[in-house]
């Protein structure tokens, strides 16, 4: 007959195991940063469709990416992206919101906000995508003067820094073609490339950063870039793997600057059997990626639960589902 005290053994010796796996928040005092960051690979670039360091050895970068910065600031701070480089991150995103409250109301609030963000990142040894989040403002095109000065800015401040990547544009969609992407970007690239010549440049494809396989067709005339493709596991699936696939296939470099485990609303699920498919998709084609969102919002793509403070390190306590299947998987 079984011990009756064999579920309390068990679950101790579960606890124990657990214990021993996941990586610890950190002790007081402790500084948390990424150990296979920008101290270990230096300049990265674009070779083929693979993103490698300065080496010239493949690298793959993993990590979370804020909610919008005029909302979730406090999640940007340097013991906040230090906590995910406790669970193995070497990236953070910060998705800079241009509508919805974001940049273009409170240039000077919003831009100070990210500056401290990137610093944050880069005193914890993180690669840091400058996400230039247009979502509700479809076409890029519709607000490029203000993009290009942003970038200008922002690529002059971070000129001599590897850990910068930049992200032109979130999501195009609506009117926002590959047609006006493109456009958009011979507009936005030469002004970064003028400050930082050989930084990585991620570019949003149309219809929300999917269609990797039309720019695929007639991809930009620039080294070192790399084009994003998006998905939310709970809804974009096989057919979506195969629009990267194609694209991989015509020597497209795809870079997975978001996705969730929910919905594409940012709710339902968490969706683990389809993010599992997923995640063997990109460690099968070693693409990086970045996860939405750091943040305790009530949704079930946030990887923080309303309690969670992020200042003296995370536990699994602090973490939602959707967290604590993502963080195990830096
Ligand atoms: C969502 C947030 C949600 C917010 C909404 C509008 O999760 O809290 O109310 O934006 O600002 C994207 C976007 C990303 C979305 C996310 C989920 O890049 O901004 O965040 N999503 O809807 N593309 C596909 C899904």
């Amino acid at each position: 007959m079984m011990n009756k005290r064999f579920p309390a053994v068990f679950l101790f010796w579960l606890a124990s195991l657990l214990t021993l796996s996941i990586p610890a928040v950190a002790a007081p005092g402790e500084v948390m940063e990424a150990a296979n960051g920008v101290k270990q690979n230096g300049w990265l670039r674009v070779e083929g469709t693979q993103l490698v360091n300065e080496a010239g050895q493949a690298v793959i970068l993993h990590g979370m990416s804020s909610h919008g910065l005029q909302w979730f600031s406090q999640f940007t701070s340097e013991n906040a992206i230090g906590a995910t480089a406790a669970y193995g991150a070497n990236l953070f995103r910060i998705a800079m919101y241009t509508a919805e409250g974001g940049y273009l109301s409170d240039r000077k609030g919003v831009l100070n906000k990210l500056c401290l963000a990137v610093d944050a990142a880069v005193s914890r040894n993180m690669y840091v995508i400058i996400d230039w989040h247009i979502l509700s403002d479809g076409n890029p095109m519709k607000h490029r003067k203000a993009a290009v000065s942003f970038f200008r800015k922002v690529s002059a401040r971070y000129a001599d820094c590897p850990n910068v990547l930049y992200e032109i544009c979130n999501e195009p969609n609506g009117k926002g073609t590959w047609k006006k992407i493109r456009s958009y970007a011979k507009a936005v690239i030469p002004v970064i490339r003028q400050n930082s010549p050989n930084c990585v440049i991620l570019v949003g494809t149309p219809t929300w950063s999917q269609d990797v396989d039309v720019a695929a067709g007639n991809p930009l005339p620039y080294p070192n870039l790399m084009y994003t493709c998006h998905f939310y596991a709970g809804e974009h699936g096989e057919w979506l793997r195969g629009k990267i696939q194609n694209a991989l296939d015509r020597g497209l470099p795809v870079f997975i600057s978001e996705w969730g485990t929910s919905r594409a609303t940012g709710g339902g699920g968490v969706y683990r059997k389809e993010s599992d498919q997923w995640i063997s998709f990109m460690e099968k084609h070693r693409l990086s990626w970045a996860n939405w969102s750091y943040c305790n919002k009530k949704e079930s793509s946030a990887a923080l639960r309303k309690k969670a403070n992020a200042e003296d390190g995370l536990s699994q306590e602090e973490l939602t589902k959707s967290g604590r299947y993502v963080f195990s998987r830096f």
